[in-house]
């Protein structure tokens, strides 16, 4: 049965497709919507389609014909539509609409009139100034065209969000120099936390908005000015990155920031409830007719609109209107309720630092436990611990429990699970350690109900504590594994298991939606930063951030409790 995100995916490339044949802009419209609302749903589509009492049309934005076509999908597999739009347009030729600058008329015309089929294509085309003779393109156009495909082959992804926050933060103490600046703040998916940012949003308050301006033009990341204005400018860093920079009045910069916060599917709520209120709102601020209401602060403006503040992180159209209209927006975890870390590796395999050195670094930091947890044999080329190396050094945390003071060291493990499944150490050796988390580093391309099992029969061992990076995927680098979440959830329930939020930036897995659905199970969650070097233990707020995305408040997350707490939370049998 398809997956919800198989379902997006299915989705999207049909308002694709529409759109390349320039359909009805409702109808493209409708497909994304649909897409973007099952991506970001909890539960599997197929067991509400499965299920006689519910309907499908009760999901926001599913109408009849979608809930036929989803129905199709769950029960065949496939949807005839897509198959005739796929067989009318090659697949190579819809990557020309993604291309900036064309936009699916063009790159329909650029195929009849050319027969254009794939982006090599259309930049030789563009080399033999073939496009410019077209009707309706001209020499810029085709300028245009070849900056794109250059642009699409340097910048070919999002940025991660701890990368961009490095650029933030040199980009913001640059711009705080500058005298007469008031607020400064980055708004966009930067500030709601999104995992990966596509472009960076400054907002600004000045006495003088042009001495901002020249400030960031000579800011040394800075390799072009791509546009400005009176109150905007735009330039590209040297990685790639785009800085907007928008110089707003102080009675309208808790509305900007509203506004340019996002996202765009919380902020068409936003109008669409001041609408209902006889208000409009923008940018500048709320107003009701001519007259200004609300803007100076985002408090103001959602206040204006009977709307409690929600925090950045929470504005994706997800739920949050729901909340507010309960009353009951969860109170987000915060990196100072973690008071544990329950994934890190030392120098006894791939670390590199020391038992005592990353003993030391967490009691700086104010955590009350840790669990070292260093890899098993399976994985050699790290030097992963056989039975007796891990006795070894769990005599060594014992003897150094003894000499600490409010502080534990748990003794843990990350086992491998093996490809042809089972654990990568013995039952004997697993029951000595205080916490075992279970990974899947090896046969990640197994089909789905090969790996699927392998997660599972690891939870329902009795020394296993939990799954570390549940789906293995690397942002921009590598796609989850086929593992069937909703089997593993239901697993980790009835065996009272827990589920990591691996809080390295490149994984950040379980994702924001995947973690919300463990909490729509009762599953915890534990956000750990898989340390390898002391400085990776400040990874924790990356985690910290999916997890207020995630919508998880101190309560759904284990690792907030005292170790003895945890632990009668667990359904695992450790030492
Ligand atoms: P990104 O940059 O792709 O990671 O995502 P965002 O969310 O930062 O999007 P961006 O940079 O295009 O725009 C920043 C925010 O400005 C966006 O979250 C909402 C607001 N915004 C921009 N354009 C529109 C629009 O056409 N309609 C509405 N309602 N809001 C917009
Ligand atoms: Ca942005
Ligand atoms: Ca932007
Ligand atoms: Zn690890």
């Amino acid at each position: 049965m398809p997956t919800n995100a198989e379902i997006a995916d299915i989705f999207d490339q049909v308002a694709d497709l529409l759109e390349f044949q320039n359909a009805n802009a409702f109808r493209v419209r409708a497909y994304r919507n649909a897409a973007r609302t099952i991506t970001n749903l909890t539960e599997p589509l197929a067991g509400i389609a499965a299920d006689a009492n519910r309907k499908l049309t009760d999901i926001d934005g599913i109408g009849a014909d979608l809930a036929t076509k989803i129905k199709q999908l769950v029960e065949t597999g496939s949807m005839p539509m897509l198959t005739e739009l796929q067989a009318q347009v090659p697949a190579s030729v819809l990557a020309l609409v993604r291309v900036a600058g064309l936009g699916p008329k063009k790159a329909a015309a650029l195929h009849k009139e050319l027969g254009i089929n794939s982006l090599d294509e259309l930049r030789q085309a563009c080399v033999d100034q073939k496009v410019r003779a077209l009707k309706g393109f001209g020499a810029k156009t085709e300028a245009t065209i070849l900056a794109g495909l250059d642009l699409a082959s340097t910048s070919q992804d999002r940025m991660l969000w701890a990368e961009a926050d490095e650029i933030v933060a040199a980009v913001r103490a640059y711009l705080a120099e500058c005298p007469g600046v008031e607020q400064l703040e980055a708004a966009g998916s930067y500030r709601r936390g999104k995992e990966t940012v596509g472009d960076l949003d400054f907002l600004v308050t000045a006495t003088d908005g042009n001495a901002v301006m020249d400030r960031l033009a000579s800011f040394g990341g800075v390799t072009q000015i791509i546009g400005r204005g009176d109150t905007k400018m735009s330039v590209r860093l040297r990685t790639g990155m785009q800085v907007d920079l928008r110089v707003v009045p102080a009675e309208s910069f808790g509305a900007a920031l509203q506004y340019f916060t996002g996202s765009k599917e919380h902020n068409v709520v936003l109008r669409g409830r001041a609408k209902d209120r006889g208000l409009k709102l923008n940018e500048y601020g709320v107003f009701r007719g001519d007259e200004f209401i609300a803007g100076r602060t985002e408090e103001e403006v959602y206040r204006a609109l009977e709307l409690p503040y929600f925090p950045p992180e929470m504005r994706e159209s997800r739920g949050e209107f729901d909340w507010a209209a309960q009353g009951e927006l969860p109170r987000l975890i915060e990196l100072g309720d973690l008071v544990g870390d329950l994934h890190m590796h030392t120098t006894e395999t791939d670390g590199k630092a020391s038992l005592e050195e990353m003993v030391a670094a967490a009691q700086a930091r104010g955590l009350r436990y840790i669990a070292i947890t260093d890899h098993s044999q399976r994985v050699s080329m790290a030097n992963g611990l056989n039975g007796e190396r891990a006795r070894r050094q769990w005599e060594q945390i014992d003897r150094l429990n003894a000499k600490l003071k409010d502080f534990r060291v748990l003794k843990g493990i990350e086992c491998d699970i093996l490809e042809k499944g089972g654990m990568d150490l013995p039952d004997d050796v697993l029951r000595e350690a205080d916490w075992v988390v279970a990974s899947v580093h090896y046969g990640q391309n197994q089909p789905r109900e090969q790996i699927t099992r392998r997660i599972i029969d690891a939870l329902r061992n009795p020394y296993v504590s939990a799954i570390a990076h549940p789906t293995g995927r690397l942002i921009n680098r590598r796609k989850a594994y086929e593992v069937d979440l909703d089997e593993v959830y239901a697993v980790a329930k009835a065996e009272r298991k827990f589920l990591e939020l691996n809080a390295n930036p490149w994984r950040l897995d379980l994702d924001d939606v995947a973690c919300a659905a463990a909490k729509r199970h009762g599953i915890p969650i534990v956000i750990s930063t898989d340390a390898h070097s002391v400085r990776d233990l400040d990874k924790m707020r990356y985690g910290v951030l999916q997890a207020r995305r995630a919508g998880l408040t101190k309560k759904d997350v284990a690792n907030t409790r005292p170790w003895d707490e945890l632990r009668t939370l667990l359904g695992s049998h450790g030492g």
